[in-house]
């Protein structure tokens, strides 16, 4: 029967090979897989060599320790002089680095020599609040340039950054400045959301109400709205950083020295703080912006959609985009606001060539419409990304038509905080695209799909993802916790020595890698596992549906029971229409996709669904409405009135 499922989910068979124009020109080439192959360490010392390193290193990997490895020991860098000074010196100092698109419509277009001196100065000011190497910074901002010029400060003074999400709550914040013992935290008066201004600063007085420890809160102005004050410990970014020198001179550190911590949520209830590092996550960060975006500097126009509070916008709009001398776009605001055309809008003022999004927003915008793309003038675009969570082959396939003009190639990137950088993706110019399957590892990346005792499974067969050697950009631990970074990801496998990504995945028949969610969403119905996206693909392949989130409930007869909750497709008949004949039609369209087993017992049409703040969908959340139990903890939900909308949906009579 698994046999069965995976051939359905696979039986489209489409592939689209780059076009010839595209391979001819692209940064990638097939020779790289047998360049990393053939020696692994020699690949990633001529990757490290795109850097500037102030001293070379004598070892390219150290995993002596295992599993905390040491890349490109002895070496010495300055982080923020790989993604600013080097640029600068090498004569490019007038090249727009970001292109600023704030929410309410205002812009600035920053240089890398503008860059330069602002970074200059933020580290300036850092240093004279007595902040030496080694110190934990906070940063929770909207994403203004500010935000990137704080980081890159931090990058330049060695300064460990740990960057908030600007929706994340008080008490979120308190327990991440708690457990990385920040002395300064770097906010705004207020953020604009929606086309709201909405408070930042008051939130971060909450988190720090009674906290020993935090000597100043540097606070940026954004939004002018008033705001509490702390005397003698709130400093206004443009009264600090303003009045300092813009020369700096950027000293070096270790290749090791710690470059930031990022929270993640783990399987408990607290967060983890994932540990990155300087060489060996800059090196990685700007190979894959290189070759699996294809960036060319100074010919790109580049945007990463995601917000700095996630290890995208970390690695893919600060670190790898502005070491590989990137001009970008950075907006501020929701992609609604003023209208559901924004994105469409910012592309063809900027040009933007390269555009990578997750495909949460990919499915929104099929279900605002083709139309509004369609009223832009998007030929620009010469490749798009995808991040996050595996994307469904229909939202693949109207990325491409849509946004792309069906021809630009996708890259389905497959990576996690842990990773800090891109893993599994096919290469532009090089892999003929599959809609749905991220493919390959990487050069100079492994990457497997095993059984539960380590075994690489077959072609066709479906296991557990695990990359089973290290690599440049991997965690170096979680933040005062060495333990749990063992338990969490190296006990599942430690007799291979594998790192487990919480992942399940499959071949296909080619030996393509198929994501297929994280192990907890995978179902058992009768003995049979059937993954949630795969039930999920089947149903947005329908024309009716926007977007489907399917879950596992527990059921006396099968152990679980599929119950799928689905979003309409804005003006599609028959759903409105006749409830029961639209679900009964997309039971029958799911048993036809996969097979009789994956037809839902349940399907609820409802108007949206939980997601967190970073677009993922809160299954947990819909497992309870559908297990008939009182909705858990919505505190994470960047929407906290969608459960009750949900649920008031599902009222009988409703
Ligand atoms: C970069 C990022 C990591 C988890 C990961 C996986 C899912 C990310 C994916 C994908 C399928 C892709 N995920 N990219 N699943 N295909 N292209 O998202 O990091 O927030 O830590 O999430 O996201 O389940 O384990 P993070």
């Amino acid at each position: 029967m698994a046999e069965e499922v995976l051939s359905n989910l696979m039986s489209e068979g489409r592939s689209f090979p780059p076009s010839e124009e595209f391979a001819a020109g692209a940064n990638a080439t097939a020779a790289l897989y047998d360049d990393a192959a053939s020696d692994r360490e020699g690949f990633w010392a001529e990757q490290a060599g795109h850097l500037n390193w102030a001293t070379p290193w004598e070892q390219v990997l150290d995993w002596s320790d295992a599993p905390f490895a040491k890349w490109f020991t002895g070496g010495r860098l300055n982080v923020a002089y790989n993604c600013v000074d080097r640029h600068v010196e090498d004569g490019h100092g007038d090249q727009v680095a970001i292109h600023w698109v704030g929410e309410p419509g205002d812009s600035r277009d920053i240089t890398y020599a503008e860059l330069l001196a602002e970074v200059s100065r933020a580290a300036n000011a850092l240093s004279s609040l007595g902040l030496v190497a080694g110190d934990r910074v906070a940063i929770q901002l909207p994403m203004v340039p500010e935000a990137i010029i704080a980081m890159l400060a931090c990058a330049r003074l060695g300064l460990t950054h740990s960057v908030v999400f600007g929706g994340f709550s008080p008490a979120a914040l308190r327990s991440r400045v708690e457990d990385a013992a920040a002395r300064v935290v770097i906010t705004s008066d207020g953020q604009y959301r929606r086309g709201k201004a909405a408070p930042m600063k008051e939130n971060v007085d909450e988190a720090l109400e009674g906290l020993a420890g935090v000597e100043k809160v540097v606070v940026v102005r954004r939004t002018g709205t008033d705001v509490p004050w702390t005397e003698g410990r709130d400093l206004w970014w443009h009264d600090l950083v303003g009045a300092q020198s813009a020369e700096h001179t950027a000293e070096a550190f270790d290749a090791e020295h710690p470059l930031f911590i990022l929270y993640t949520s783990g399987t408990t209830g607290r967060p983890k703080g994932i540990l990155h590092t300087s060489g060996g996550y800059l090196t990685q960060a700007s190979y894959t912006h290189r070759v699996v975006f294809d960036h060319r500097p100074g010919e790109d126009v580049y945007w990463c959609t995601a917000d700095i509070g996630w290890i995208t916008g970390h690695t893919y709009i600060v670190y790898g985009p502005l070491a590989n001398r990137a001009t970008q776009v950075v907006y501020e605001g929701t992609p609604n606001t003023p209208n559901e055309g924004r994105h469409w809008e910012i592309v063809e003022r900027y040009g933007v060539s390269i555009y990578y999004t997750a495909p949460t927003l990919i499915r929104t915008f099929m279900k605002w419409g083709a139309h509004i793309p369609a009223s832009f003038d998007l030929s620009s675009l010469r490749l798009l990304g995808s991040v996050g969570e595996p994307i469904n082959p229909e939202a693949w396939l109207w990325y491409r038509e849509n946004i792309g003009r069906g021809t630009t190639p996708i890259v389905d990137t497959w990576w996690q905080t842990e990773t800090g950088a891109i893993m599994i993706s096919p290469l532009p110019g090089v892999t003929a695209a599959k809609p749905g399957s991220a493919q390959r590892a990487l050069p100079g990346i492994g990457a497997r799909v095993v059984d539960d005792s380590g075994t690489e499974v077959a072609k066709g067969s479906g296991g557990y993802l695990v990359l089973d050697r290290p690599w440049p950009a991997m965690l170096r631990g979680i933040w005062g916790d060495p333990e749990r970074f063992r338990d969490t990801y190296w006990s599942r496998f430690a007799d291979r020595g594998f790192y487990f990504a919480g992942d399940g995945a499959k071949y296909d028949t080619d030996g393509d890698i198929w994501l297929l969610g994280r192990v907890d969403d995978v179902m058992n119905v009768s003995g049979h596992r059937i993954s949630t996206t795969e039930v999920e693909s089947a149903l947005v392949s329908h024309p009716t549906v926007a977007e489907a989130a399917v879950v596992g409930a527990s059921d006396p007869t099968t152990g679980q029971a599929i119950v799928a909750f689905v979003i309409a497709r804005g003006g599609a008949a028959g759903v409105d229409g006749d409830r029961s004949a639209a679900v009964a039609a997309l039971r029958e369209h799911v048993a036809k996709e996969i097979g009789p087993i994956a037809k839902p017992r349940q399907i609820l049409i409802v108007p949206e669904l939980p997601k967190t703040r970073s677009g993922k969908i809160m299954r947990r959340l819909l497992r309870d409405v559908a297990e008939n139990r009182e909705v858990g903890d919505v505190t994470t939900l960047a929407d906290s009135s969608v459960m009750e909308l949900i649920s008031s949906g599902l009222r009988p009579g409703a």
